[in-house]
């Protein structure tokens, strides 16, 4: 049975609260300051000239992959896309590789195959995004299938825009998933554009009935709030692993920079920005972290400093030896297994070992 839910809102005593401890709620906030951090690093290092290529950032977004990302196991897999780099450092990516990655040196995830967009670190359980939008949809989907087929107790992640849509291998995903029940997880990150595409221009119907029309749950969430996008997160994981199929989550959100470095978004109303200024999910967390006692001002110190010592170490990393270039481009030999990532909620902490002996294979 389909349902179009919107999720209740998440403040003290919500859902959310139920299942997070204060250490994971501080540690949502740490994922997004230090994805905005290094975002914005980054972008500084772009104007110098140091990040080749294009830079596309996830401002104003951090709660979608943070609140995501949180609520997945070791043992799942991840396909994190081009505004979701909070997903990279829940699953445990470091600063300095993540800077060294978008300058292009040895010490990133790719060694300087690819900068700011297209990696991912296959030994944490993370799959790096194709171009082509939404193809991970069906690398999810295909996962999703092999832990079906091996009776295996893991769902995929996907994450992809609105634009992504009105693509045909989106409705390919959807309808594979429904057919099969698949445990597997689509978050549809809304932040109003596609580019210089709007909404109304997107498509005729509210996008997360179409989960309804597929044959399986479709929620709404916040996605200025990284708590309740955990807990919708953790809903659907659950509903998942208990064999109820996949889960399109539609998290509500805004591009509140140009599409890339590029693009001054001259076509987006300046009041659209602003209002959606005041919902900022980081203002939010802190809000409630401050409520609670926490130095949130001793906490953005904290990370301020890391960026800055890691931006020192990616700094004074090699370029790629240009010997090397050709390796790595094709499999040679036995295809290296995916690995475990990263789970740092304390729902799993008492699970440590769990992955070893699931035989995680993917
Ligand atoms: C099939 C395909 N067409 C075009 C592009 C170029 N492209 C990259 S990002 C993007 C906009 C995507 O918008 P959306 O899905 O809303 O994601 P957002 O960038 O807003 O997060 C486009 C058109 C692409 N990567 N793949
Ligand atoms: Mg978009």
């Amino acid at each position: 049975m389909a349902t179009h839910t919107a999720e209740p809102a998440v403040g003290e005593g919500s859902a959310a609260a139920a299942h997070l401890e204060l250490e994971d709620r501080v540690w949502l906030l740490r994922a997004m300051l230090m994805m905005r951090g290094l975002e914005e690093k980054a972008m500084s290092l772009y104007r110098q000239g140091k990040v080749p290529g294009s830079f596309y950032d996830g401002y104003g977004q951090e709660a979608v992959s943070a609140g995501a990302a949180f609520a997945m196991a070791p043992e799942d897999r991840l396909c994190i896309l081009h505004r979701d780099l909070a997903a990279h450092i829940v699953r445990g990516v470091t600063p300095a590789r993540i800077l060294a990655q978008y300058m292009g040196r040895a010490t990133g995830v790719t060694a300087g195959r690819d900068g700011n967009v297209h990696f991912g670190d296959r030994q944490l359980g993370c799959v790096g995004m194709v171009s082509m939008l939404p193809d991970m949809m069906l690398v999810a989907a295909g996962m999703a299938m092999a832990f079906k087929l091996r009776g295996e107790r893991r769902v995929a992640l996907t994450w992809f825009g609105d634009g992504s849509t009105s693509r045909g291998d989106f409705h390919e995903a959807m309808n594979w998933a429904g057919v099969q029940k698949l445990p597997v997880i689509f978050v549809l990150e809304n932040n109003q554009y596609a580019y210089s595409t709007p909404l109304d221009k997107q498509f005729a119907v509210d996008p997360v009935q179409r989960a309804a029309a597929y044959g399986f749950v479709g929620v709404t969430v916040d996605g200025n709030d990284v708590e309740a996008m955990f807990e919708a997160t953790r809903g659907a994981r659950e509903r998942a692993l208990d064999g109820g199929g996949p889960t399109l989550i539609e998290a509500v959100t805004m591009r509140m920079h140009g599409h890339a470095a590029h693009d001054d978004m001259k076509y987006v109303p300046k009041e659209q920005v602003e209002e959606w200024r005041k919902r900022d999910p980081i203002d939010r967390q802190s809000a409630r972290l401050v409520e609670l006692g926490v130095d949130v001002e001793a906490l953005r110190a904290e990370i301020a400093a890391e960026i800055e010592a890691a931006a020192g170490e990616a700094l004074s990393a090699p370029m790629p030896d240009p010997a090397t270039a050709v390796q790595g481009v094709f499999c040679e030999g036995e295809p290296e297994l995916l690995g475990d990532g990263q789970a740092p909620w304390s729902g799993f902490r008492d699970r440590a070992g769990a992955a070893a002996s699931n035989g995680a294979v993917a």
